[in-house]
C-alpha cells in the first residue's frame, strides 16, 4: 500500500513532464516570494501593482503558448495551466492579469494578425513592456456579445470606432486594446481591431468600489470616435468565433486558476482546524471538518484531472468547446464553494484580510461570473446535449 498524498492524491506531478514541472516550480515561487508579501494591502486599497506585468513577464509567464519568434515561451497548454494554477493560489486578480494578457490580447494577435501586427505587439507585450486588455463586454451586451452596439464606420484610409466596453480587466492602465466592434463595411459582421492609448477618442475610466476582484484592475473603454487606420484591422478573422477562440483558451487556463484559489483555501482550512481547540480538541478531529476536508480534497482532485486531460487535448489540436465550458463551469463553482466552506471553518478570523479565505471566496464571485457565467457555460452544454439553444 502507498500512503496517500493529501496535497496530491493521483499523483498529478509525475503526470507531468519535467519541462511543466519546471516551469510550475517556477511560477510558484514567484507567486509565493513576490506575489503573496503585497496581495493584503492590494486588496485593501484596490490597487494592482503595474510592475507585476514586468515581473511576469521577466520569467516567460505571459504569452508562455507564443512562439519563441515572437517573444513567447513557446510552452504547450497544461504548462499554461500550471501558471496559472500558481498565481490564483495567491490571488484570482493577478491570474487574471496574466490570462488576459496571454489568452485574450497575445493570442488573437498571433492566430488573427497581420506578419506586421505580430512583429509589433507580441514582444512588448511578451515583456510586459506593453499592457494589453480585451475589450467584448458592454453595458447592454454580456453574456450575449452578439448584441454588442459598438460601431466601426468606413472611413477613407480605415475606421471610425464608436461605442462603449464595460468590466474590462487592465484597462486603465492598458497601452494595447484589442476591441471587437460590428463592422459596416463588413456586412455589419463582427471584426477585431488594436487600438493604442492615446488615440483621440479613446479613454478607459476606472471602475471603483469593486468588492470582488480587488487587486485587479478593472475599466470602461470608450471609443468616441476613434479613427484608425487599415492597420488596425486584425485581418484573419470575422464574426464571433473570433472573440470566442481567444475565450477557449482563457476559459481553460481559469479552470487551473480557480482549482489553485481552492488549494489555498483547503490547506488553510486543514491547518486552520488542526491549530485551533475548541471542546478540548483539534476542529480537525471532528467528523463534521473531516467531511468538509474529504470534499474539498476530491472536488480539487477531480478538477485538476479534468484541467489535465482538457490540456492534453488541446496540445493534441482537439479543441472541443464544451469541454472547456464543462470544466469552467465545474472548477469555478466547486472553488466558490470550498472558499465559502473555508471562510466558514475559520469561524469569526475567517473574515479577516489576514487569513486570506474571504478575500479568495469574494475574488471568485467575479471568476464565476466572467467568460461565461455558471449558467450560461450550463446553457452552452445543454445545446451540445440537446441540440437546442436555450439562450
Ligand atoms: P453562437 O451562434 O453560438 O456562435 C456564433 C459563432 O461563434 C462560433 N463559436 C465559437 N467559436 C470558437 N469557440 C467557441 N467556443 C465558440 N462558440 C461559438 C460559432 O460556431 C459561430 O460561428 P459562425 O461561423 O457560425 O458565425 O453565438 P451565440 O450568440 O448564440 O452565443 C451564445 C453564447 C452563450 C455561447 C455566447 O454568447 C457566450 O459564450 N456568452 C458568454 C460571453 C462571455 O464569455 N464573455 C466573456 C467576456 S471576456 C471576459 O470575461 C474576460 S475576464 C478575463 C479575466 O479578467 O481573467
Ligand atoms: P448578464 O449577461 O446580464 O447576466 C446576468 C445573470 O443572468 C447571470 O446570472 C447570467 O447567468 C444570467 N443569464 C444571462 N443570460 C441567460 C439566459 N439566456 N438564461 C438564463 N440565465 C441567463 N469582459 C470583457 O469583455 N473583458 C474583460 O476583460 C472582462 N473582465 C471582467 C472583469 C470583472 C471583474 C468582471 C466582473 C467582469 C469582466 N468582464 C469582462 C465581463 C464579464 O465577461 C461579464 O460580466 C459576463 O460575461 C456576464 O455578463 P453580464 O455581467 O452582462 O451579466
Amino acid at each position: 500500500l502507498l500512503p496517500f498524498d493529501w496535497q496530491d492524491p493521483f499523483d498529478l506531478n509525475h503526470q507531468l513532464t519535467d519541462e511543466e514541472r519546471l516551469v510550475r516550480d517556477t511560477a510558484e515561487s514567484f507567486a509565493q516570494e513576490k506575489l503573496l508579501p503585497r496581495v493584503t494591502s492590494a486588496y485593501l486599497e484596490e490597487r494592482f501593482d503595474r510592475e507585476i506585468m514586468s515581473e511576469f513577464g521577466e520569467l516567460g509567464l505571459l504569452g508562455a503558448t507564443i512562439p519563441h519568434e515572437y517573444g513567447g515561451a513557446g510552452l504547450g497548454y497544461v504548462s499554461y495551466g500550471l501558471i496559472a494554477r500558481a498565481v490564483e493560489r495567491v490571488d484570482s486578480g493577478y491570474r487574471s492579469a496574466m490570462s488576459v494578457q496571454s489568452s485574450l490580447v497575445m493570442y488573437p494577435i498571433l492566430a488573427y494578425g497581420s506578419e506586421e501586427q505580430r512583429q509589433k505587439y507580441l514582444p512588448k507585450l511578451a515583456t510586459g513592456e506593453w499592457v494589453g486588455c480585451f475589450g467584448l463586454t458592454e453595458p447592454d451586451a454580456g453574456s450575449d456579445p452578439g448584441s454588442m452596439r459598438t460601431r466601426a464606420e468606413k472611413t477613407a484610409d480605415g475606421y471610425r470606432l464608436t461605442g462603449t466596453k464595460m468590466w474590462i480587466t487592465n484597462s486603465p492602465i492598458a497601452d494595447v486594446f484589442v476591441v471587437w466592434a460590428k463592422s459596416d463595411a463588413h456586412g455589419g459582421k463582427i471584426r477585431g481591431f488594436v487600438l493604442e492609448k492615446g488615440m483621440p477618442g479613446l479613454s478607459a475610466p476606472k471602475i471603483k468600489e469593486k468588492l470582488s476582484l480587488r487587486a485587479s484592475i478593472t475599466g470602461e473603454i470608450v471609443m468616441d470616435g476613434v479613427e484608425v487606420g487599415e492597420d488596425a484591422l486584425l485581418p484573419n478573422v470575422e464574426g464571433l468565433k473570433g472573440p470566442f477562440g481567444c475565450l477557449n483558451r482563457a476559459r481553460y487556463g481559469i479552470s487551473w486558476g480557480s482549482m489553485g484559489a481552492a488549494e489555498a483555501c483547503f490547506a488553510a482550512a486543514r491547518q486552520y482546524t488542526l491549530d485551533r481547540k475548541q471542546f478540548g480538541r483539534p476542529l480537525a478531529a471532528t467528523q463534521l471538518v473531516q467531511l468538509k476536508l474529504a470534499n474539498m480534497a476530491t472536488e480539487i482532485t477531480l478538477g485538476l484531472q479534468a484541467s489535465l486531460r482538457v490540456g492534453r487535448r488541446l496540445e493534441a489540436g482537439e479543441l472541443i468547446p464544451e469541454t472547456i465550458s464543462l470544466v469552467k463551469r465545474n472548477n469555478c463553482g466547486k472553488a466558490l464553494e470550498i472558499a465559502r466552506v473555508a471562510r466558514d471553518m475559520h469561524g469569526g478570523n475567517g473574515i479577516s484580510a489576514e487569513f486570506h479565505v474571504i478575500r479568495h471566496a469574494a475574488n471568485l464571485e467575479t471568476v464565476n461570473t466572467y467568460e461565461g457565467t455558471h449558467d450560461v457555460h450550463a446553457l452552452i452544454m445543454g445545446r451540445a446535449i440537446t441540440g437546442l439553444a436555450a439562450f
